[in-house]
This record gives C-alpha cells, structure tokens and sequence, in this order.
C-alpha cells in the first residue's frame, strides 16, 4: 500500500488553527487545498511572499553600508524580494504497519532575503530553508523522487542521513535542471537525519540552504505532545558584507575559512521572532526538532530561561534529562521537549552567543497565568535592557 506524505493532519498535531493557517499560508496553499500532497506543493513556483519581517532586538550590524547612489542601488536591487516562506511541521506517523512513502522534493534556485535589505541566492528544496520535514516509520519503505526544476542553473541531488546504500541516495540522485530522478530506501533506524544536497561543491549547496530533516518514527511512534516545531540552523557565507544591502551570491573563499556572515535558524534574520514567533501557552509540553544544516559550526542548541526536560542525544534513542544546552553537529539533529511553566519570551539561541549577533535567535512565545512559586520578582533592578 502507498501512501503520500500530506499536510492534511496539521491540524491534528497539536498546532493552534491559526498556526496551521499561517503556515499552510507560508507554503502557499489555500484552505481548500489542505489536503494537497508535498508532490502538490511541489507544483507551486518558490513563491516568496511578503512577510512583515521584525528588526532583530540586539542584532548590530557592524559595517556601515554604502551611501547615497550606491546605496540607493543595492536597495533597488532586493526591493522585489522579501523572506522565504517557512516550512511546517509534518504530522506524526502514528501507530501503523509499515508501508510505501512516496515523497517528491523540487530543488530550486531562489533570490530572497537573509536580513533586511540583504538578498541572497538560495539553493533550496522546495523553496524553504530547511527543506519539507519527511516524515516516515521505521520499517517504511520510501521511494523518493527528486526533481531540478528547469530554471534552475545547476545540478543538485539528495543525501538522506536516513538512508543506507551508496551516498546516501545521492550517487544515484544526481539531476540536471528538467529532469528527474527515482530511488527507494528502507527506513532501517528510528531517529531523526539530516538530508542535504550532495553535488560540488557539496559546503556551497549545502551552505545556500539546501539541508531538512527526515523524522523516522519508532514503530510505537513517538508520545504525543501539545505542539512540535521543525528548527535547523545554518550559515551563510556572503560574496558582500552583513548588513548591507544588495543581493550576494555565495563566498566558498568565507565558507572554507570558516567565517559566516550569518548564522541563523530557518532560513533568515528574524525568521522566528516578531509575527514569526513559535507560539505556545502554559501548561502546554512541546517537542521541537532542532537540526544543524551547518556546513561549518557545531551549534550549542539553548533556549534562555527554559530547562530541556529532556532531549534525545543525537537524535538517537538515549534520552537526557534536565539539560540547559545540547550540542549538535553539522548533519546532526537532536529532539528536545520542554513542559512551559511560565510565561514570557524564550529565546532559542546558539550559546556560542557571537552567533546571536549574526542572526541566531528565535522566539517562543509562551502566553498564560504567572505562578509566582515558579518565578518572581522581589526587587527590580535598573531598568536597561537586558540582553536576553
Ligand atoms: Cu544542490
């Protein structure tokens, strides 16, 4: 029996409708067509769409950008872009037999914006930095079919951490743009891998954001939860200078020094705060998927003000209680799940903090009653900014 991986059951998964509807919103799909399948999605041209995007609290930029005509120019030449729509959380697998998953992913090419005025060729699946969650069981059979969409430039493929047999799929998955290609692995470990482009330079494909993740579920599937979040980190190596605005290619001279322009979490500056932010409420206990698309930094996963309840190390399926800061390694990926207790705003940063100040930080915003058991104040202190 087979069976299409579909964003149909969002709304079963512990995501608020509004959620659902922001982020089906974000892929592009109308209501009507919640039940359209990843292969649907694929179908839709890498529509960026016009997000209000907030200023990043804390973010400083440390280059002064270009003034008067200049400036006027590189500003003209992002003004038809905005940020790359975010993509969802996949529904949980449940419990089930194992059987065939047919998934599609579409490589493609899309000039959007890393940061305000900051414009940046992408390499993506799907259109979205991560790429679609693949969500499959263990014991699954999945044939995937990946395709170059013709405006593309170059060749891509595909590596799934999940895979076992030549390249991770990616010897056999090489497409040019307009073509296709078809191949079958079975799901053998649970766990949650990293799938990335594998075509060279494989840093350069990579680091323009072509990473995701394939969550591959136990046969007992995993415990439910109020909310899950799909997060993965990346950076990003400028032919051009943070903060200032135009549109930049790629630097592979910065990607094999090491030195990132920017550090960020899905796909942009500010791509989890403001509007954008994960949104929950007291009470409630989530689960979030946290990959590192690197290609260079190992990320030291921490949200501010929150203790892991526990994380699953690795991805794997020893699981760590009460920890305040889990490592994950470029193609590597971890779960954390964390009980909400208080409310406020818990920033999710890389704890190598330089990196906040290149774009690693999101929100989850988390409304409810105060318990002043958990949490208060006694005495305020000077009332500056913080930092956190
Ligand atoms: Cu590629």
């Amino acid at each position: 029996m087979a069976a299409i991986l579909n964003v149909a059951e969002l709304s079963s998964k512990g995501l608020s409708r509004r959620q659902v509807l922001q982020r089906l919103a974000a892929l592009g799909i109308a209501l009507p067509a919640v039940a359209s399948t990843v292969a649907a999605c694929n179908e839709q041209q890498p529509t960026v769409t016009a997000q209000t995007q907030p200023t990043m609290a804390g973010m400083a930029h440390t280059q002064t950008a270009p003034s008067g005509a200049g400036q006027a120019a590189a500003t003209t030449a992002v003004s038809g872009l905005s940020r790359l729509p975010l993509p969802a959380v996949a529904p949980p697998v449940g419990k089930r037999e194992p059987q065939l998953v047919r998934v599609e992913l579409e490589t493609r090419e899309v000039q959007a914006l890393i940061d305000d005025n900051v414009g940046f060729t992408f390499f993506t699946f799907n259109g979205t930095v991560p790429g679609p969650m693949i969500r499959v069981r263990q014991g699954d059979t999945v044939e995937l079919t990946i395709k170059n969409h013709p405006a593309n430039k170059t060749p891509h493929n595909i590596d799934l951490h999940a895979v076992t047999g030549p390249g991770g799929g990616a010897k056999y998955s090489v497409v040019l743009p307009g073509q296709s290609a078809t191949f079958r692995f079975k799901a053998l470990h649970p766990g949650v891998f990293v799938y990335h482009c594998a075509v060279p330079p494989v840093p350069m494909h990579i680091s323009s954001g072509m990473y995701g993740l394939i969550v591959v579920e136990p046969p007992e599937g995993l415990p439910p939860v109020d909310r899950e979040f799909y997060v993965m980190q990346g950076d990003f190596y400028l032919n051009g200078t943070r903060g200032q605005p135009g549109l930049y290619t790629f630097s592979l001279d910065k990607c094999l020094a090491e030195q990132p322009d920017y550090v960020v979490f899905n796909g942009s500056v500010g791509s989890l705060s403001g509007d954008r932010a994960l949104q929950a409420k007291v009470g409630e206990t989530v689960r979030i998927f946290f990959g590192n698309g690197g290609v260079n930094l190992t990320s030291s996963f921490h949200i501010i003000g929150e203790v892991f309840d526990r994380v699953a190390l690795e991805a794997g399926t020893i699981w760590s209680e009460h920890v305040q800061t889990t490592t994950v390694p470029p193609g590597g990926a971890t779960i954390v799940e964390l009980r909400l207790d208080y409310p406020g705003d818990y920033v999710l940063v890389d704890h190598a903090l330089g990196r906040m100040m290149k774009g690693a930080m999101g929100v989850l915003h988390v409304e409810g009653p105060a318990d002043s058991e958990i949490f208060q104040v006694v005495t305020p202190g000077t009332n500056l900014p913080s930092g956190h």
